[in-house]
């Protein structure tokens, strides 16, 4: 038995959970159902892979180079508190659950959810879910913070392990999320990436959606934020590399100027403390500039050889991938995301402050930049920048005050560091969370129907393209 678990989990942790290792393993079977040679199969598998961990390559640089910034300006300013990233929450899941012996159930969580959102798929013509989540990472961290959080308010209180009841409702409610979420934003994504075919598996799908739809309503989407048409020395905004360098330097560097130098460790023999600076924020540029390569790299190889399993396989499948690989098709709207939800949340940090709130939170840079840096992708698209500054500036507030929240239930838990912090998990899980507190397991029960019905609702709206916006042939339902 412990044989057989120890595969099991090998399996989950060194293959499901390595976002590379699956998409180029995707890509490898795509090509030959679509009938190409083995090596060229092989080398489809090799340029996503590659590409991949290209695109990993820039947004771990992005997170290595501007979250010890972020971390010590909480420091400087002696603030304690939990901090709303995913990694602070996958740890606090991982770790609280293994305090229970319950970790394992997290490998039975997302394979639960996996073979669910395959089902529905394969039952497309009567569940209208197209979309296929291949997010890896983002599908272990999801499944160990929802059976953290649906545990710690329903069971913990036993001291017993997780119950075969709820790993098997929060693996069915979890598939749930991520077919109707992913399925939910493909019109959308569509358009932000004049149609390369794929969708969104990550964590704000129900946060873009919204975006996108309020958007409008906001702003003008004439004023792209990637085309800034102004006349004179502003003009040179109008190259992505000039004008994320730029911004950062006056915001990112006005912030390490306020830290001061004995803030930073850096070699006073090669820089002055400016260099010093200019280089941090130059840097956000270069790290943009190799996602972009990495996207381009493995977004050509997967979507065309996903082509072979939504013909063969999984007929009509669209696959669910990174927030990241929408930027390379926006490159200055993120950079908008980060800094408007920064002062968001620097304002909503400061009103718990402010009310003495039993929980204080710490800003996470990947909840800063990803999750808001895709919201504005998605608000500049149909509103242009004023919506790309006013959505993640309220979502900055809601992230804050929805991870305060539900942190007040969840705190107390044995190795707790912080929240996910993202929207849709500041919001609808949040909301969940607190609800199954009050009420029960009843709670996220009720939600697989609730949320299935969405994509009902998105078939009726446009019944004769909903199959066929990924693809030009003819409708297939
Ligand atoms: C997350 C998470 C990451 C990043 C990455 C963004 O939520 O866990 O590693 O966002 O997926 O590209």
């Amino acid at each position: 038995m412990d044989f057989v678990l120890s595969i099991f989990m090998g399996f989950i942790n060194k293959f499901l959970g390595q976002p590379a290792l699956l998409l180029g393993s995707i890509t490898f079977i795509g090509y030959l159902f679509l009938g190409k040679k083995i090596y060229e199969a092989l080398a489809g598998f090799i340029k996503a892979y590659v590409g991949f961990k290209i695109l990993q390559v820039g947004t771990g640089g992005l997170v290595g180079t501007f979250r010890p910034i972020i971390t010590s300006l909480s420091d400087k300013y002696g603030i304690t508190a939990l901090v709303i990233d995913p990694y602070f929450g996958q740890t606090s899941a991982t770790e609280t659950l293994d305090a229970f012996g319950s970790l394992q159930y997290v490998g039975y969580v997302m394979l639960i959810a996996f073979a669910f959102n395959i089902l529905l798929v394969a039952f497309r013509k009567q569940t209208k879910i197209r979309t296929l989540f291949i997010t890896g990472h983002i599908m272990y961290q999801q499944s160990a913070v929802l059976l953290w959080a649906m545990f710690w308010v329903l069971e913990s209180a036993g001291g017993n392990p997780a119950s075969p009841l709820l790993v098997g409702v929060i693996g069915v409610l979890m598939g749930t999320y991520w077919s109707v979420t992913s399925n939910l934003i493909i019109e959308a994504t569509q358009d932000v990436t004049d149609g390369a075919g794929f969708t969104i598996g990550h964590q704000q799908m129900f946060g873009a959606w919204v975006a996108y739809k309020l958007a409008g309503k906001l702003g003008n989407k004439k004023h792209d934020v990637n085309h800034v048409e102004t006349p004179g020395f502003l003009s040179i905004l109008n190259d992505n590399v000039v004008a994320n360098t730029i911004l950062m330097t006056f915001f990112v560097g006005g912030i390490m100027l306020i830290l001061g130098k004995d803030a930073f460790e850096y070699n006073t023999s090669k820089y002055f403390f400016s260099t010093f600076i200019f280089e941090k924020t130059a840097l956000f540029a270069v790290y943009i500039a190799i996602l972009q390569q990495g996207v381009r790299m493995f977004v050509a190889e997967l979507t065309t050889s996903f082509q072979g399993i939504s013909d063969k396989l999984l007929k009509g499948a669209v696959p669910a991938v990174d927030c990241a690989v929408t930027f390379g098709f926006s490159p200055n709207a993120p950079t908008y995301g980060f800094i408007f939800g920064f002062f968001g949340q620097l304002i909503a940090i400061f009103t718990l402050v402010a009310i003495k709130s039993p929980v204080l939170i710490i800003a996470g840079f990947i909840c800063l930049f990803f999750d808001n840096g895709t919201l504005a992708v998605y608000a500049n698209k149909a509103g242009g920048r004023r919506a790309a500054a006013i959505i993640p500036f309220i979502a900055g507030l809601i992230q804050v005050f929805g991870s305060a929240l539900v942190l007040t239930v969840l705190k107390d838990g044995p190795a707790v560091i912080g929240w996910m912090g993202m929207f849709d998990w500041a919001t609808l899980w949040a909301a969940a969370v607190l609800l199954a507190d009050k009420i029960g397991i009843i709670i996220p029960i009720i939600m697989i129907p609730l949320l299935l019905v969405i994509p009902q609702l998105q078939y009726r709206r446009h019944k004769e393209t909903y199959f066929t916006t990924m693809r030009d042939e003819k409708a297939e339902a």
